[in-house]
């Protein structure tokens, strides 16, 4: 297992969650022996979370170790989520011999994990014996950040892990993998193209995708949106790329983008449910230029009228070097209606926010009155942020001036990768962190809240406890006396005293009624720079039904209280 925690570090892998057991145990002391950080959970899906948002942070995969069977089904739930999100990770499970897997023994946590695996990963791999560990490390490393980048499965069998080798025989095995990342680039033709379509556009956009915010296309993007003047629209996580409040922030006009633009120039996201797959919304004479790593996602839905695929940093270069050549065609008054919108959208917001601040018991947006001054005199504190109306809400309200310090549910709209990803935020950046969770949000994953306390980690977890999913008011429907009282499918603990976790833990916590202790309190917290946990009593009926996306649910045929 020296080899192990030896291939990690000599490939610059330094940081590794994990939760241990059989037969991993010894395998994490020894990463800790060679200068490897190895970060303790309650939870391998948490540890799992911090592994992607590590990897999301720094372009280097993320590591997580697991115990057999279930340890490692905990683990790949994040691992999945990692792929499907693009992260860049690395689970390694403990895994029982194979030979004895295979043949249905009923060996000691017998599962065959590489199967299992192998689907929701970008490659699997099984070390049998030590001497493939090294080779397996720096693979699995390259397939995590190469290409669209995802999670890669190792599956460390206990006979490689028991497996004892010569040192200078094992010296021989570590090599240094070139060009770990090798970006490639695009065509030429493609980015004429697409150059072209831009240049004789009358309503031009950019979409940021959190793809964007990962490949660290922030300064390229700049050049483009001032040099040419068009205006920009982020998605939840690319929020932060180009500032939310900058002047040619689209941010509150998404629907008029849809509508209006005539060319929109997809960057590092994917035309998914959650724009409306290209079409429908869509002005249905839109050209889409997408900009993006993987082949396969162009055509998605919606034709791609000019496709560059390649390291998009690369094909930004290339793209503002055509665009010089190159006269804009653009309609004047495009931006100008744009920021009229902008202006009337954002006064219709902040009276909101006014007229919420004064609201008791507070609602979401109550709470967030204050946290939005707060957190927006911070811009460089990273924020996590998950729930339905207070991932919806907290979106909507805190604007982002820089890249990559929002980090959400994202694709899958998962619930459960709060506390995770705020051990792997400030691990991996050294930042300050702060969480807005919802109360059913937080339950995922809130014993982990105990790892922010163990390592001591500057994060602030804010929990808008409106007593439920969604709320408080769900009513059971039931007339049978044996079942009749029992709490509605929404209704959690409206009175739960999270706060009461920073006691349990050693650090401070703090219940909020009102927004100004929530502002006071907040605002100490972040000062700190330590673990703290804030329980924000909302009123019982804050939130509606699945937040801004009711509109997935199929239709009851029966209305319920929800
Ligand atoms: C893993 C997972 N399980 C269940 C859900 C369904 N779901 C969507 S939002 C949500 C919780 C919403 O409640 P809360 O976090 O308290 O936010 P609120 O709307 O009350 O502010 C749940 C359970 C999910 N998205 N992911
Ligand atoms: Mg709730």
């Amino acid at each position: 297992m020296y080899i192990l925690a030896e291939a990690l570090r000599r490939v610059e892998l330094d940081t590794v969650y994990g939760l241990v057991g059989i037969p991993v145990t010894e395998a994490a002391y020894a990463m800790q022996k060679v200068g490897v950080r190895y970060v303790g959970f309650r939870f391998e899906q948490q540890a799992g979370m911090a592994a992607a948002t590590h990897g999301y942070l720094t372009r280097k995969p993320g590591v997580l170790l697991t115990v057999s069977s279930l340890g490692f089904m905990n683990g790949l739930t994040a691992t999945a989520n990692a792929t499907v999100n693009c992260y860049p990770m690395i689970q390694i499970s403990g895994a029982t011999d194979p030979s004895m897997v295979d043949m249905k023994m009923g060996t000691y946590e017998e599962l065959d994990q590489l199967n299992t695996a192998r689907p929701l990963v970008k490659l699997a791999l099984r070390c049998t014996h030590a001497k493939d560990i090294p080779s397996a490390v720096a693979r699995a490393y390259r397939a995590a950040v190469s290409g669209r980048p995802g999670g890669v499965y190792i599956d460390m069998t206990t006979p490689a892990l028991a497996e004892v080798m010569d040192a200078a025989e094992a010296e021989k095995l570590f090599y240094d993998p070139v060009d770990i990342y090798s970006p490639v680039a695009s065509n030429t033709d493609a980015v004429k193209r697409a150059a072209d379509i831009i240049a004789a556009a009358r309503r031009p956009a950019i979409l940021l995708g959190k793809g964007a915010a990962y490949a660290r296309l922030e300064d390229r993007v700049k050049k483009l949106v001032e040099n040419y003047n068009i205006p920009y629209l982020p998605m939840s996580m690319a929020k932060g790329l180009m500032p939310d409040a900058g002047p040619l922030s689209a941010l509150s006009c998404r629907s008029t983008i849809m509508k209006e633009a005539d060319v929109v120039i997809v960057t590092g996201a994917r035309l998914n449910w959650m724009l409306s797959f290209g079409r429908g919304k869509w002005n249905p004479d839109v050209k889409f230029v997408q900009l993006d790593v993987e082949p396969q996602e162009i055509d998605v839905n919606v034709p791609i009228a000019a496709p560059v695929v390649g390291d998009m940093a690369l094909s930004l270069d290339a793209l503002l070097a055509e665009l010089k050549t190159r006269s804009m065609n653009t309609d004047p008054q495009w931006i100008t209606m744009l920021q009229n919108e902008t202006k009337d959208k954002k006064a219709k917001f902040t009276a909101r926010l006014n007229e919420a601040a004064g609201v008791m018991p507070m609602n979401h947006w109550s709470a967030l009155s204050v946290i939005k001054p707060v957190l927006e005199a911070h811009p460089d504190v990273i924020l996590v942020n998950e729930g339905a109306n207070t991932l919806d809400d907290t979106r909507d309200t805190i604007d982002m001036t820089l890249p990559r310090h929002r980090i959400d549910c994202a694709t899958w709209a998962i619930m459960g990768m709060g506390m995770g990803s705020c051990v792997g935020a400030a691990i991996a950046t050294g930042k300050k962190v702060v969480a807005i969770e919802g109360d059913s949000a937080f339950g995922f994953s809130g014993m982990d809240f105990a790892t922010i306390c163990r390592f001591r980690l500057p994060v602030t977890v804010v929990v808008f406890n409106n007593g439920g999913i969604y709320n408080n008011i769900g009513v059971n429907p039931s007339t049978d006396p044996a079942i009749e009282h029992d709490p509605a499918p929404t209704t959690l603990d409206l009175h739960a005293r999270y706060d009461k976790m920073g006691e349990m833990f050693g650090v401070p916590g703090y219940y909020v009624t009102t927004p100004d202790e929530l502002a006071k309190t907040l605002q100490q917290a972040i000062d700190s720079c330590a673990p703290a946990i804030i329980n924000v009593q909302l009123a019982a009926d804050a939130g509606k039904e699945s937040g801004h996306i009711g509109y997935l649910n199929p239709a009851p045929l029966i209305n319920f209280t929800v």
